[in-house]
This record gives C-alpha cells, structure tokens and sequence, in this order.
C-alpha cells in the first residue's frame, strides 16, 4: 500500500466531526486576555473557517483586563467582593467603552476571512445582539455590588433567529434590566447562560491555559461533572479558574452535553479540538467519558486500523480479519468520548484452565502517556480473576520493561500452555514472556 500523505490523512479523521458539526450551535466564551493583536487574527480565521462549514457560532466576549486597564488609566478604583469586581458608576462607564472597542476589533477580525481563501469570500454577517435580561446581583454581605449583575433571562428566540440568517451573533457580557439599566456581567456566566438556553452542542472557552490543572499539576485531558467539582472543591485553582469551571459545570448541569476549555493562544487549538480524536485542552462532560467495554464484530474495522501500524512495526503479532472475527469477543476496547483509544485481549486455554494470555495490548499512538494503558492492564486484572486465572502471561518484544514495573516477572516460555508453546516456538518472533501470579496479588 502506498504512502497516505498526512494532509489526506488528517482531513478523513476531521470528515465525520465536519458531518457532525454541522448545523450545530457553538457558544464560544473568549477571555479578555485574548482580544489582542496576536490571538484575534488567528482564532477569528479559525471561526470563520467554522462558520464556513456550516457551525452555527455565538461568540461572547470578556472585557475584565480592558476594564481593568482603562480603569487604570483613568485613575479609577477598583474593588473586588467574593472575587466579584464592584462595578460602580464610574467602572460602567469604561465597561461600555471597552465592550464597543472589542466588538469593533472582532468584527474587523472576522471581516477578513479565513486564511488563504481562493477567491474572495463572501463576509460573514455579525449581529451584535442585547440578547441578555439581568438583574442586579445586589448587596452581598452587607456589600453593594451596584452595577455588577447576572443573568436574569436570555433571549434564545432571537439569538436563533440570528443564526438561522447565517450570522455570527456576538455578545458582550452586559445585560439590561427590564427598567432600562445596564449591568455589567461575567462572560463565562453570560455564555453558559446562552449555552444553555439555545440548546448548545458544545460550549468552548477559549483562555490563556492549556486547560484545567489538576491537584498534581498535569493538565485534566477529560473531567467529568463528579470530577470537576472536586477540584473546585480542593482549593487548588485560581480565582478566575475556578469561576470557570464552575460556569463549566452549571452548563453541563443545564444539559449541554460537552464543555471545552482550551488555549485560544496555541495557533489552531480550536480547529484540533474540533476535528481530531484527541482534541486539544480539557473536555468536560456530565458521565465518565472513558469506558471499557467487551468489544463486538462492528468494531472489527476500527480495531484493525488501530493494530495495523503496530502490527507493521512487528510490535504486535500479525491478526488478520478471520482471526479476529473469531475471538473478537475476547477483545476489550478503550473509549473516550465513544472514539476507539486502546484495546487489551484476553486468551484463555482449554488444556491450561488457570493460565490466561494477557494479548494485544495497544492504546493509539496520540493517547499515549496519559494512564490508559494502565486501566486497560486493570480491567484485564479484572476479566482474568473473575474467569479464575492465576497466572497471567504476558509475550512481548518491547514492553517487558513496562510490564516489570507492574508486578510482572521474567518467565521461560516452557511455563507457557503446551498450546502456546508451540505457537511461540513455530512464529519466532522470540518473544519475552513476563508472568504476574494473581493469586498473590491483591484483587
Ligand atoms: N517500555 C517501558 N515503558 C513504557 C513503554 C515501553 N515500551 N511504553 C510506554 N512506557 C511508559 C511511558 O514512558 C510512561 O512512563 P512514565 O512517564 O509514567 O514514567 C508509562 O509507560 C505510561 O503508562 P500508561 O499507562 O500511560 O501507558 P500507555 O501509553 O497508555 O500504554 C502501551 C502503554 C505499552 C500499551 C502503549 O505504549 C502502546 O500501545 N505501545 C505500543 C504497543 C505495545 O508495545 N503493546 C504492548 C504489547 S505486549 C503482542 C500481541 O500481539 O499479543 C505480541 C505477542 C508476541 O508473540 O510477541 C501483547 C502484549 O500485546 N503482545
């Protein structure tokens, strides 16, 4: 088979997100810090090229660090309440400054189309939409919040009616109150508040992070809602993070199915996110998004790609489609968000009832690192204790290191069933065997 060029490669991975994508509502939460000359070009190409596929976008935008910095320019103060800036008379008047000058540079921004268009493109028409009713957020402790607000009611029926025309509809997170005053809103508030009222596909906040760090650190690739409120509940992130992610999760609470925070720094995060397996930042979903489960004959063709390559570096022993037809149901797959990212199998022997083959182990080569091996090693624990083995074997030409470091132990292939001895012998592809004794492990 000849080549396949990445290009070719990369574009038939994105067809079934395009698909999926399109007609979709998108809510896209910028943070302030991105409204700037290096980011807004970039990501407003990669939303136009959205735009262009047929997503149906509503883009809402932070103001805080240009409030803040005209505030500081002008001599005004700031004070803060429960994280919550105190938005006095004075402090409006620089929000509805702020709010028009970035609603003017995303506008031109998006005027320009995406990158490297063959003819010229028709513009993307803008709404500027007062889509957002709020309500003040009134004294807290004895406090004034005075112009700061929240969200009392969006208006869902014209933010579709907007995108049904084939508008981006771009909103500021102000709001008015049904008396005709305006109060000045969180961004993250106002776009999960929209997400969640448009019936939303996705919501995306695009920030200055990689994404949600976790306790230890590592940045969190999947949370779910569980998940998530823990972290918030360790302590362990920043004011502005942790208002985030709980904006995050009242909108998977309010039955947007998948929340996205990502870096709208690193040049086309968005487009990775959107149209690859692995995406790029934290993903963040209501249930568990990795499950194990046994696999079936429908799962054969993707199983085969993902041993393919693996098989072709002689990795793994060769399985043709027979083959696994066969004993497909020994196989256990790895899913995150319903895509195939590892499988393990499990091979028993009629002449050998205690011994089990711990086979085909592999997690595809972009989900490496990140602990799915090791899950997939503990559910095949699982299978082998509950189907009686004691000892599992493990035939291997480049991962004995990997295995001795759980527990398994250098073996003779004599130890192997007769079955598979002759097997080994017969393939020579001199293989290590690692073995690990379940009965003197704990379950
Ligand atoms: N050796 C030592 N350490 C390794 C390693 C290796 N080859 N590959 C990864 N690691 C380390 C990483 O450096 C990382 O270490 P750290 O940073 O935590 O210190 C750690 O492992 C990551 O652990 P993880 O749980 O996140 O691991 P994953 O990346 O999710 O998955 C695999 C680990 C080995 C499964 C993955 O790297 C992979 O898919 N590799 C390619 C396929 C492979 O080597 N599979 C093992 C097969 S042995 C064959 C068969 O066909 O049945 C051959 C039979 C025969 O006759 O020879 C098997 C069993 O399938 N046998």
């Amino acid at each position: 088979m000849t080549d396949i060029h990445p290009f070719v490669r990369a574009f038939r991975e994105a067809a079934p997100y395009i698909h999926y994508l399109r007609g979709k509502t998108l809510v896209v939460c910028l943070d302030s810090a991105l409204s700037d000359e290096a980011a807004l070009p970039l990501l407003a190409a990669d939303l136009n090229l959205l735009a262009a596929l047929g997503v149906r976008l509503v883009l809402v935008y932070g103001l805080q660090r240009q409030v803040e910095d005209l505030c500081r320019q002008n001599g005004i103060g700031l004070a803060y309440h429960r994280e919550r800036r105190i938005t006095t008379e004075a402090v409006l008047q620089q929000v509805k400054q702020a709010s028009g000058s970035v609603a003017a540079d995303i506008q031109a921004a998006l005027s320009l189309g995406f990158a490297h268009a063959p003819q010229p493109v028709k513009r993307l028409p803008v709404v500027c939409g007062n889509v957002l009713w709020a309500r003040p957020l009134g004294v807290w402790d004895g406090v004034d919040m005075q112009y700061s607000g929240q969200v009392r009611k969006t208006d869902a029926v014209a933010v579709n009616r907007y995108l049904d025309g084939g508008s981006i509809v771009l909103v500021a997170p102000v709001g008015i109150s049904p008396i005709g005053q305006l109060y000045s809103l969180s961004a993250y508030e106002a776009a999960q508040e929209i997400a969640v009222a448009v019936k939303a596909e996705k919501l995306l906040f695009l920030i200055e992070e990689n994404g949600i760090f976790g306790q230890d650190g590592n940045i969190c690739h999947t949370l779910n809602a569980q998940e998530a409120e823990e972290i918030l509940r360790s302590g362990c992130l920043k004011n502005d993070t942790e208002q985030l992610l709980q904006a995050a999760v009242q909108a998977l609470d309010g039955g947007v199915s998948r929340v996205q925070i990502l870096s709208g720094r690193n040049n086309g995060d968005v487009l990775r996110e959107l149209f690859t397996r692995h995406g790029a930042g934290t993903s963040l979903s209501r249930q568990a998004m990795t499950r194990i489960r046994t696999a079936q004959e429908s799962d054969i063709p993707e199983l085969a790609a993902l041993l393919a390559p693996l098989e072709e570096q002689g990795i793994l022993r060769r399985r043709d489609k027979a083959e696994l037809e066969r004993h497909i149901r020994r196989f256990f797959l790895l899913e995150n968000d319903r895509q195939l990212y590892g499988c393990v199998a499990l091979r028993t022997f009629a002449d050998a009832p205690h011994i089990g083959e711990l086979e085909c182990l592999a997690v595809s080569r972009e989900a490496r690192d990140s602990g799915y091996g090791e899950q997939l090693l503990a559910h095949l624990l699982k299978e082998a204790r509950r189907a009686g083995i004691q000892r599992l074997f493990a035939l291997t030409t480049q991962t004995a290191d990997w295995f001795a470091e759980r527990g398994f132990q250098a073996a003779s292939a004599d130890e192997l069933p007769f079955e598979r001895q002759e097997i080994y012998r017969s393939n020579r592809r001199q293989s290590k065997v690692m073995v690990l004794d379940l009965s003197l492990q704990a379950a």
